[in-house]
């Protein structure tokens, strides 16, 4: 596999000994980049491999919900894994503690990880890299185009990036090689499953949902699903509420229970409409990855701070202007405004779990809108989205947050009232585009 998916986190050399993936963002056994790699250099080096997952009690903030979704597909991960004769551990903790430790008890040799911009996953790898003494290589198998291979830099938007990534998908969009059943014998693990939802600090009010299923056989469905049914509608239906236009991909995208590569590939296959095949692949390659860019060259993804000059300067100008709405974040969750149709969004998100996508930018904007200043607008969407979005703690919704409330990643609009030079959506504007009397009935049967 190519050499420019793995990154070096330290100069220490490989040595005798298992080799370990750590396994984080990409939750799956099939088509991930991380575990190939793994797999090869334990080949190469004639020693076992095995797959370990920290487990947070309490990750930014995720519920019951979401650690419901994740931990069922663990659980199939986990025997996926023994029918390949691969051990998977189940670790607890802190990862700058447990990792070292597991480290050192199963005489590791080099230590595989898979990339995640995310601060907190940073953090961990920093506190780390210099205390193991052995190699840390990181692979990224989230993205189809490595983040460092696309681009060196943060980009200011789809089109700084799209040539950039486009240019390189003949060397990266190709087919994955099969993960190969271990020779090796490896060891019996008993991990404890059960009493996991009892050790966790999370909120169980937010009840998982039941219209979607974990894990990688489902996703591997779903896909199916998308392709042979949606995808020739893509481009008409994909941004209206009224319809189910979107292929409900982000939960698995999220967890790593599907790779986006086989997505992709799966589609270019599609005997679809290219300017169905080529709206959903802009979506999936070029604005998640440029998502993923921000959060990885921008330390203030989810700050005030990380919004372009243009916006930040403008609305802080527009910081003083009279709100003609005012809401706290309590009646924001409860859907507790004057405008049915963003009470809608917010009951959708809360109950399913998934907000449509469009209604996501109008969700956002209003909150600016409505709330005392930009600052807490922020907070407010980041804290609702990451609470009840099943696919929410990911570079797309911290990106998708700071396009609709601090421009990043779109130009600035005529100056208005609160907004400054960030782009204004109405409600109007939605009902002159789709049916949302339907959107409303939908959510509120
Ligand atoms: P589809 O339309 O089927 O798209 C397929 C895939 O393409 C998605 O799964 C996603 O990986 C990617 N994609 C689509 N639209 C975008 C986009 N605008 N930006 C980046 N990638 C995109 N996405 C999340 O995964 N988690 C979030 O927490 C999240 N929060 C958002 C908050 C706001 C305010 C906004 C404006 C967008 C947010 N998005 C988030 C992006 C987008 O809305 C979702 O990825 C999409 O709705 C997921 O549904 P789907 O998989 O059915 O989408
Ligand atoms: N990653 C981990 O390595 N350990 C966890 O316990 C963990 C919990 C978790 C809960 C909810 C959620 O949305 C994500 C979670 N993740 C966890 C991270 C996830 O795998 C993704 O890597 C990031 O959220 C997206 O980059």
């Amino acid at each position: 596999m190519h050499l420019d998916r793995i990154k070096k986190l330290n100069t220490k050399a490989i040595k005798k000994g298992s080799i370990i993936y750590w396994m984080s963002r990409d939750q799956r056994v099939r088509d991930n980049w991380a575990l190939l790699y793994a797999q090869e250099k334990a080949n190469e080096n004639n020693q076992n491999i095995l797959v370990c997952f920290c487990l947070i009690k309490n990750f930014l903030g995720a519920t019951l919900r979401q650690y419901d979704f994740m931990l069922e597909g663990l659980q199939q991960l986990e025997r996926d894994l023994i029918n390949k004769n691969i051990a998977f551990h189940l670790l607890w903790g802190d990862p700058a503690e447990e990792i070292p430790t597991f480290l050192k008890k199963n005489k590791a040799g080099l230590l595989v990880t898979d990339f995640d911009p995310l601060r907190i996953k940073r953090k961990w790898k920093a506190a780390m890299a210099n205390k193991i003494n052995i190699a840390f290589h990181e692979v990224d198998a989230h993205n189809i185009v490595p983040a460092w291979e696309a681009s060196d830099k943060k980009e200011y938007a789809a089109f700084t990036i799209r040539k950039k990534i486009t240019n390189k998908l003949d060397k990266f969009l190709v087919e994955f090689p099969q993960v190969k059943k271990q020779k090796l014998k490896s060891k019996k693990v008993k991990n404890r499953w059960e009493d996991i939802l009892t050790k966790l600090e999370i909120d169980h009010v937010i009840k998982p949902v039941d219209w979607i299923k974990p894990g990688e056989k489902a996703a591997k469905k779903a896909l199916k699903l998308f392709v042979d049914k949606k995808l020739n509608n893509y481009s008409r239906d994909r941004n209206d509420p009224a319809r189910d236009g979107q292929s409900n991909l982000s939960p698995y995208l999220h967890f790593g229970q599907i790779s986006a590569q086989r997505v992709a590939l799966e589609v270019k296959k599609s005997k679809a409409g290219k300017n169905n095949k080529d709206a959903f692949l802009e979506e999936l390659i070029i604005r998640r990855e440029l998502a993923d860019n921000f959060c990885y060259y921008e330390k203030n993804y989810d700050k005030f701070a990380g919004f372009p000059e243009w916006a930040r300067k403008s609305l802080i100008k527009h910081q003083k202007d009279k709100r003609q709405y005012l809401y706290t974040k309590k009646q924001l969750e409860n859907a507790k405004s004057h405008d049915e149709i963003w009470n809608a969004a917010q009951i959708e998100m809360v109950k399913t779990g998934k907000m449509h996508g469009y209604m996501r930018m109008y969700w956002a904007k209003k909150i600016l809108e409505w709330t005392k200043d930009p600052m807490t607008a922020l907070k407010i969407a980041i804290y609702l989205n990451d609470k009840y979005e099943l696919d929410g703690r990911d570079p797309n919704g911290y990106a998708g947050i700071a396009w609709s409330i601090g421009g990043v990643h779109d130009r600035p609009w005529g100056e208005r009232k609160i907004y400054g030079y960030v782009r204004y959506m109405s409600a109007d504007g939605l009902k002159r585009k789709f049916n949302i009397k339907e959107y409303i009935k939908k959510i509120n049967h």
